[in-house]
């Protein structure tokens, strides 16, 4: 895009940034952080682009009617407006974050821990702890990254921090461990989205290269529409970075420095869920608009529409055109409207559901459940729709290829799938 497009989309973002805002984050007075102004409300609509005329999108709609689960499922534990789970690969046990600022040890002879020393979080709407994930090298280094809403003096923005995962800081004989026996010790932020501000759709998703070199992180546009168009905002974007945090050698615009050195991809909304194929491929979905969930086959460099294009709509009502209407911009491979709200997303690899195997599956919340999507190269298909009856917040696969599953909100329950008997 042309600076002067970007510039134009920045003024019409500010100026709508007048009207109501859907989400209120109760921030106070904001200020400019590198020239550019962040207002205390969020955007209600999209800017219009001028000289688009919309060519709806036809092909690639993945909606199906929900079906019974077919595999039974274990309760595992319950726990308290979750984020994200992450199995830890030693077979030590499950990590499930909770918004509030949480982090538990559920472990396999059923105990369940609190986790110590978790950062401060910036909690509230859809702010708080949020993505876990072990490092590559968690066997022999004890590492995790997580994710989380941060508060600054402007508002809240992303952050991710490394830790070392300690379980041993007291010694645990005989269920039930007491809380607090898991601490995590280095806690250090290495990575900050900065443009501190109003706003939800945080991203935070964490995944690791196949190689286990590079970190994949998602920063949602929080709800602000242009940055994710932006190339100086660390915003509606898919970022490739060391496992320091620091922008990736080889990234399409690595020699750019700033943002745009750490930059994979651009003109995303909210990703909450990515996963590498078999073949190498980066698949990731994204929470859009009204009717607009996307699954993308994530390229280096490509830019994915948002706010300009997407086959959804503004929660007002005002449309946006579809993605055929601009094919210079990345259309999804599949698209869900009326929106399903993706969440997690994983590629099973596992031989304990082997007709899973090279599927992605991805929970949802608003239409709730578990989508099973066949990969055919770049060509995906939906298969089925599970209605699990509950808001589905993650799915994470075990050591052994196990599929568990958690469900979102207070009382939440962590599900293992078993077959059907
Ligand atoms: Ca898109
Ligand atoms: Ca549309």
């Amino acid at each position: 895009m042309h600076k002067r497009a970007i510039q134009a989309l920045v003024l019409t973002g500010s100026l709508l940034a007048c009207s109501a805002a859907p989400e209120s984050a109760g921030n106070a007075q904001t200020t400019v952080p590198a020239n550019k102004p962040v207002s205390t409300r969020v955007p209600e609509n999209s800017p219009l682009e001028p000289n688009i005329v919309n060519v709806p999108a036809t092909a690639g709609r993945a909606n199906l009617p929900p079906t019974a689960p077919p595999y039974a499922t274990v309760e595992l534990g319950r726990f308290n407006s979750p984020f994200a789970i992450a199995v830890l690969p030693g077979g030590e046990g499950i990590l499930v974050t909770e918004k509030a600022g949480v982090l538990k040890l559920r472990r396999p002879d059923g105990t369940v821990s609190t986790v110590a020393g978790v950062p401060q979080v910036a909690r509230g709407g859809q702010g708080g702890l949020l993505d876990i994930a072990a490092a590559p090298g968690f066997a022999a280094d004890r590492s995790i990254y997580l994710s989380y809403a941060e508060s600054g003096p402007d508002g809240s923005a992303l952050a991710l921090a490394r830790a070392t995962l300690d379980l041993n800081s007291i010694k645990c004989i005989r269920a039930p461990c007491p809380t607090g026996d898991a601490r995590l010790t280095n806690v250090a932020v290495i990575w900050r989205s900065g443009v501190n501000g109003p706003g939800g759709q945080f991203g935070g998703n964490i995944l690791f290269s196949p190689d286990g070199r590079y970190l994949f992180l998602s920063s949602g546009e929080r709800q602000r529409f242009t940055p994710a168009q932006d190339p100086q905002q660390a915003l509606g974007k898919l970022f490739r970075l060391t496992l320091d945090g620091k922008a990736a050698p080889g990234n399409p615009m690595f020699a750019k420095g700033g943002v745009e050195a750490m930059t994979w991809s651009s003109g995303h909304r909210n990703s909450y869920g990515m996963a590498f194929a078999p073949d190498g491929r980066l698949w990731s979905e994204e929470m859009g608009p009204r009717g607009g969930d996307e699954l993308n086959l994530i390229l280096p460099g490509k830019n994915y529409g948002w706010p300009i294009v997407s086959n959804g709509d503004n929660y007002s009502g005002q449309p946006i055109p579809d993605h055929p209407s601009r094919p210079d911009l990345e259309a999804p491979k599949l698209w869900w409207n009326p929106a399903i709200s993706p969440t997690g997303m994983i590629l099973y690899s596992g031989a304990k559901f082997p007709e899973l195997k090279g599927s992605l599956l991805i929970t949802s919340m608003s239409d709730a459940g578990l989508t099973r999507v066949v990969l055919d190269r770049d060509k995906p298909r939906a298969v089925a729709f599970w209605d699990f009856g509950a808001r589905l917040r993650d799915i994470a696969q075990g050591t052994a290829g196990e599929i568990y599953l958690i469900e979102d909100g207070p009382n939440a329950r962590l599900l293992q799938l078993e077959p059907k008997r």
